[in-house]
């Protein structure tokens, strides 16, 4: 396969007024008539031959205006359909038949349930019908779907109904009308036996939308959480940035076989069953959490990334990372927003600093790739939405509306570039972003170097930052980026914000430095006595930050520092010096002392009245096993596992009371509700509860054997049963075990969690449980949830086992890769991950890793496969 490069961007050379489709749906033969109103593109080069995108179609029928073509007059291969001479305007039409029942790789229109849906972006739309399936092309769509009336009662596509009627032969079809020209990416068609739920909104110009819910008949009870935050998504568009929904008629449709989590498909979203079908006795908190996350998110790019599209898919973070930053802000604004952040920040720093270290890196603007489904990426959404979130820190959020405003207003209808969405916010705010452009287009996490000194004598305070950004894979040379840095200073004697006055300037409590050599010292003056620097306050850039703190400083900021999201960021920084030391400690087979700072850290946090409980939870949550891998040079799982557990059952026995008494403080009988209240005080005793079961406390073990029986809501009861599965306690925790999954049979998305909490277990056998689970009933490789839960879970979860010495974990993995290389090549190309890290451990798992890439590279690839492990081995 050969890769495609922005560089070579050219305007296509027809563009298409208008679409007629006609599906007449048939499991594995289906037709689709297409009539395209085409016309050469004025920016396009003259003469040019029409080429349309076509992957796995039999043609059976093509004409030109009303006339049949002769086998002369075009040429159809594996790819596309070309027609040397055509017409300057034409009316072409084809008919194909393509064969939904055996697609299995998710893309295009395929079966799930026996029911019939399509996943057009990035390149699906071509495996429906020959088209130019690509962004820029934006055409508006009639599509009737014909179909069985009694197994496919329900026929769905974007816009409005506008006909429907009975056909010979049981069969019967509806007409949809989308008055939005859109690319075909956001194209749609859903049909089955299925049933909705239904409510209105008026939008703030005072137009009704009826909003739809179509899911299994199963499934009507689990649709009101999603229903909910549809319409709290649609207000908050309106009142934060102006946006209004723009039909008369907004459908979901949950389906249970689906590559990623939704689809924003215009008019008719496409859901993930496990992101959109809630219930307090089958999903979790961080469940509900997701799915009010995931709705906003597919709901807000109907303005940004429909209405506006993007030019190419180099451009897929101008939706992505635009509407990503949207869509956390959205979940900062209904739940706790300091929590909000530490996760997002949590998740970039564990997931996407590997990705930007490892041999995938790339820039958040790509300029070449092979296959474009590899790049839905972490860089694409998260450093893309921490881009734009320092964006809007730059501009103030005023102007940073403003901007936004203007991007809407201006490129309505059209399909653009990073530039133009960049170019907007530089157009309203008047500031120059030439060196904040190297954010798109230079990979890899910049580090800063920072050290400051305090001049007794001047009252000075100077710090000097120093940045480097490492080299990436074909990006050896880097420029300084523009990094802003909120900074404040704490005086270590009042323990308040220090006024802060840079080059006469008085900023007032904090301030940002804007970054943009390599190296700066800025010098604060008339700084009254001797701070602790809170630097990067709020995470204000996607940098790794080195400080020389000291464990005392640590300790000040973690009590001190006003700003919360850098108080957390204290605990976790001293909670990494105490475990460095216990990694080396383990390392050298020395004994392991667990640092009295950290003791004491938490015995203030537990005794200290809680004014968020949620930021509480996480202050009390040690930094993960993947995020204390990521900063060691050589990864080293065992000794990561030992002396974070050491940590953990040091704190429980010592502070074990406190546990206690914050476990029992935070049991409540009040009904299930995903309140931010709530879930903080769920999290904060499961929190409690996991301290305790670490050290296998016969009361907490009753404890969590009760919270188990007590059935009270999901959440509950898989941290109970997580718990006891992961301890030595088999005899409590496997009949509890054998009848979850007796109970849960029925329902896929509870299995899944059943699958992921054993294939976790930190014990031996984790591996032949994920051997004798893949046999299970409820497991199929052909369902990419079911393959993230059991497979990815455990190869990306459960790090001790997957890295077993024997290899087997790796092998494990690889057959697993192998086999869903043909059945679907883009969970293939995505659950590799773990494997193409190789670089990161010791000789002898670098070469077991290596072997079994290689073994996977000896296979016939798919070309998303093939990217990715030619860039792993490179
Ligand atoms: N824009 C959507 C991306 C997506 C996707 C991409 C490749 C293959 C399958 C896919 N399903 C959904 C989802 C989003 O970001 O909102
Ligand atoms: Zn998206």
């Amino acid at each position: 396969p050969q890769p495609v490069y922005l560089k070579d961007y050219q305007p296509p050379a027809f563009r298409v007024t208008h679409v007629e489709l006609k599906f007449d749906l048939v499991p594995a033969a289906t037709r689709v008539t297409a009539v395209l109103h085409l016309e050469r593109h004025p920016d396009g080069a003259p003469g040019q031959p029409l080429v349309l995108d076509g992957e796995r179609l039999s043609l059976k029928r093509i004409a030109i205006d009303g006339q049949e073509l002769g086998e002369s007059e075009y040429r159809v291969d594996d790819a596309s359909l070309t027609i040397p001479d055509a017409p300057d305007r034409l009316r072409l039409e084809t008919e194909v038949e393509i064969d939904p029942a055996s697609n299995t790789a998710l893309e295009g229109l395929y079966l799930s349930n026996g029911m019939f849906c399509t996943q057009c972006e990035a390149q699906g739309f071509r495996r429906i019908t020959f088209y130019p399936d690509r962004p820029d092309v934006m055409a508006t769509f009639s599509t009737t779907v014909i179909g069985d009336s009694a197994s496919l009662p329900v026929l769905l596509s974007n816009g409005n109904p506008v006909e429907r009627g009975e056909l010979p032969y049981g069969r019967h079809f509806v007409t949809w009308e989308d008055p939005h020209p859109k690319p075909s990416y956001l194209f749609a068609l859903v049909a089955g036996k299925l049933e909705k739920v239904e409510d209105r909104f008026t939008t703030m110009s005072g137009r009704e939308v009826t909003l739809q819910l179509w899911v299994e008949p199963a499934n009507l009870e689990k649709t009101d959480h999603a229903m909910r935050s549809l319409k709290a998504a649609m207000e908050w568009d309106e009142t934060t940035y102006g946006r209004e929904y723009d039909l008369d008629l907004f459908m979901i449709v949950a389906v249970d076989d689906f590559n990623m989590g939704a689809m924003e498909n215009k008019g008719l979203n496409i859901f993930n069953s496990a992101a959109v079908l809630t219930h307090p006795q089958t999903a979790t908190d961080a469940a509900f959490q997701r799915v009010e996350g995931v709705v906003a998110h597919e709901y807000f790019h109907n303005w940004s990334g429909n209405r506006v599209t993007c030019r190419d898919w180099f451009q897929l973070s101008l939706k992505e990372g635009f509407t990503v930053f949207r869509d956390q802000s959205f979940s900062a604004d209904m739940n706790s927003a300091p929590v909000k952040r530490i996760e997002d920040v949590s998740f970039l720093r564990t997931a996407q600093f590997a990705e930007d270290a490892g041999p995938t890196a790339h820039p958040v603007q790509p300029d070449h790739y092979i296959e474009i489904s590899n790049f839905y990426t972490l860089t694409i959404y998260e450093k893309g939405a921490e881009i734009v979130r320092m964006l809007r820190n730059l501009l103030g959020w005023e102007t940073f509306r403003k901007g936004s405003d203007l991007y809407f207003e201006r490129f309505d209808g059209q399909a653009v570039t990073i530039e133009d969405f960049a170019g907007c916010m530089a157009e309203v705010s008047g500031l120059d972003l030439d060196q904040f452009m190297r954010w798109y287009s230079q990979a890899g996490t910049p580090e800063i170097d920072a050290h400051g000194e305090y001049d007794y004598a001047r009252a000075e305070y100077h710090l000097t930052l120093r940045q480097r950004t490492p080299a990436t894979p074909g990006q050896p040379d880097k420029l300084p980026l523009h990094i802003p840095v909120r900074v404040g200073l704490v005086g270590t004697k009042s323990g308040e914000d220090l006024t802060l006055t840079l080059d006469g300037e008085a900023l007032g409590k904090e301030g940002v430095l804007h970054l943009r050599e390599e190296e700066q010292t800025f010098v604060f003056t008339d700084v009254a006595e001797a701070p602790v620097p809170s630097l990067l306050r709020g995470f204000s850039a996607p940098v790794k930050l080195r400080f020389p703190y000291g464990r005392e400083d640590l300790a000040f900021l973690l009590t001190h520092d006003s700003d919360g999201f850098n108080r957390w960021d204290a605990g976790q920084r001293l909670a990494m010096l105490a475990l460095d030391d216990l990694i080396a400690a383990h390392r050298n087979g020395v004994e392991k002392v667990m640092d009295a700072r950290v003791v004491e850290a938490f015995r203030g946090l537990l005794n200290e009245p809680a004014d968020d409980k949620a930021v509480l939870a996480e202050m009390l949550t040690l930094p993960s096993e993947a995020y204390i891998a990521e900063q060691q040079p050589v990864v080293d799982v065992d000794a990561i596992h030992a002396a974070r557990e050491f940590v953990r059952q040091s704190l429980a026995t010592v502070l074990r009371d406190d546990f206690m008494a914050l476990y029992r403080a935070n049991r409540s009988e009040a009904p299930y509700a995903p309140s931010a209240e709530q879930i903080a005080s769920r999290r904060l005793k499961n929190v409690a509860l996991a301290y305790l079961m670490s050290i296998e406390d016969e009361e907490a073990i009753e404890l969590a054997r009760q919270q188990f029986e007590a059935d009270h809501n999901m959440t509950d009861v898989r941290a109970a049963l997580t718990l006891l599965v992961h301890s030595s306690r088999s005899a409590v925790a496997d009949p509890l075990l054998r009848a979850f999954g007796k109970k849960w049979a029925h329902d896929p998305l509870v299995m899944d969690q059943w699958f992921s909490l054993q294939v976790t277990r930190p014990q031996a056998d984790a591996l032949d449980r994920v051997k004798y689970l893949m046999e299970h009933p409820a497991f199929s490789l052909k369902n990419p949830n079911r393959v993230r839960a059991l497979i990815g879970a455990f190869a990306g979860q459960n790090r001790v086992n997957f890295h077993r010495l024997d290899g087997e974990g790796y092998r494990l993995l690889a057959d697993v890769v192998i086999a869903l290389n043909t059945l679907n090549p883009e969970i293939a190309a995505r659950i590799i991950t773990p494997l193409t890290r190789w670089q990161r451990y010791d000789e002898t798992r670098q070469s077991l890793m290596k072997a079994e890439l290689e073994r996977i590279r000896a296979e016939e690839l798919s070309p998303n496969v093939y990217e990715v492990v030619e860039k792993a081995l490179a």
